[in-house]
């Protein structure tokens, strides 16, 4: 890692220790037991910040290319709330996806409902990491003109997030595999809902409301006129989809030690990535091996997939590597097209260009 960008992430991770503490004062004051409150900081130590802090610091990034500045310090410290509250929320979907998806490790250690004594508890931790978002905005933003916005962006996204994983389970039923029930078009629809929404648009949205991006701008060359939020939706939205994709992928060809989970996508019978592009491309002897051994939760079934997507007929990585270049180039000329205007609360390409670079040939 950069010097500079370790720099950058020591400073969001400071922020946390303020949030952190506010939040542990907050049910102080309510008159929690000290057991609750020790519990409470163990929800928020091992299931918060110890992921990548892509989507959180993205909040801050983009607030800063937006300004063309650097932030002063009351505005970090927004920038850094908002980012954290992303944090919260995935950690609140995480913790629940991972009982949904049967999973046994995340970020290198075991699931936290897996951790003695937790089991179901995490539930309900998992719903007062979410509850924390709202406290926070409360606390930073209730005087704001933009306080409305930001929780309907958390609310709305919370919901198509939410749709997006209702998808993901139904299209994934334990007892029943049918993969003439799989498609790419199926697999686009969920992880846009399941991902694209929260992990790209929300933390680009929350930075232009914060930074008091109006609804509308003309464009300083042609005089037409510009949707700032729509325009961003319409490249952070694919962008997201190719995130997922490679999701999909590294759960299929990343190590655990590379990826900090073990991946379970072909036990859980997931419509991913993977399956779709093998199903397109494979023989019907390799069909009927598919539809035979995929969604059994079964390490030798699981192993007879794995050889499917290896096979030279199918040869996942090297179909992945294509799509990668091509979904690159399409999204780099997608960013190329975006009008800038000059100001201190329009969108600018650098937004989109530092995303891209942060997940370009990801392995983690
Ligand atoms: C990623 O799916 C999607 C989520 C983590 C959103 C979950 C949404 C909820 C409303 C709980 P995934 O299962 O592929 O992620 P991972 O591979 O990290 O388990
Ligand atoms: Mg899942
Ligand atoms: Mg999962
Ligand atoms: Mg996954």
């Amino acid at each position: 890692m950069s010097t500079d960008k370790a720099a950058r992430r020591a400073r969001f991770e400071g922020a946390w220790k303020v949030i952190k503490q506010e939040l542990l004062d907050y049910i102080t004051g309510e008159g929690m037991p000290k057991d609750a409150i020790e519990w409470y900081e163990r929800n928020l130590d091992y299931n918060v910040p110890g992921g990548k802090l892509n989507r959180g610091m993205s909040v801050v990034d983009t607030a800063e290319i937006i300004k063309g500045t650097p932030l002063t310090d009351d505005e970090y410290l927004k920038a850094a709330v908002l980012g954290w509250g992303i944090e919260l929320l995935q950690a609140f979907f995480l913790v629940s996806d991972d009982m949904m998806d049967s999973s046994i490790t995340r970020r290198g250690q075991p699931c936290w409902y897996r951790v003695p004594k937790v089991g179901h508890i995490a539930i309900n931790d998992s719903f007062m990491l979410e509850a924390a978002i709202y406290y926070l905005l409360k606390k930073h933003f209730r005087g704001e003109s933009y306080y409305v916005d930001l929780l309907e962006l958390f609310l709305e996204t919370t919901f198509q997030t939410e749709m997006g994983q209702l998808i993901d389970l139904i299209t994934a039923p334990e007892d029943e595999v049918d993969l003439s029930k799989f498609s790419l078009k199926k697999h686009s629809l969920i992880v846009i809902y399941k991902t694209a929404y929260y992990s790209f648009y929300l933390p680009v949205a929350l930075a232009m409301y914060m930074s008091h991006v109006p609804q509308s701008y003309p464009s300083s060359s042609s005089g037409t006129i510009i949707e700032p939020y729509a325009l961003a939706k319409s490249i952070l939205i694919p962008l997201g989809e190719y995130f997922q994709i490679q999701d999909d992928f590294l759960d299929f060809s990343g190590t655990p030690e590379q990826i900090g989970k073990i991946g379970t996508d072909i036990l859980d019978n997931k419509c991913s990535w993977c399956v779709n592009t093998a199903l397109a491309v494979c023989t019907p002897e390799q069909r009927q091996v598919l539809d035979e051994n995929y969604g059994r939760k079964d390490s030798e079934c699981e192993r007879r997939v794995k050889a499917v997507f290896e096979s030279p007929e199918v040869d996942l990585r090297r179909r992945y590597g294509v799509y990668e270049e091509k979904v690159y180039g399409e999204l780099v000329a997608m960013i190329g097209e975006i009008p800038e205007v000059e100001g201190k609360s329009t969108l600018k390409r650098e937004v989109f260009k530092s995303f891209l670079d942060k997940i370009y040939k990801r392995s983690k």
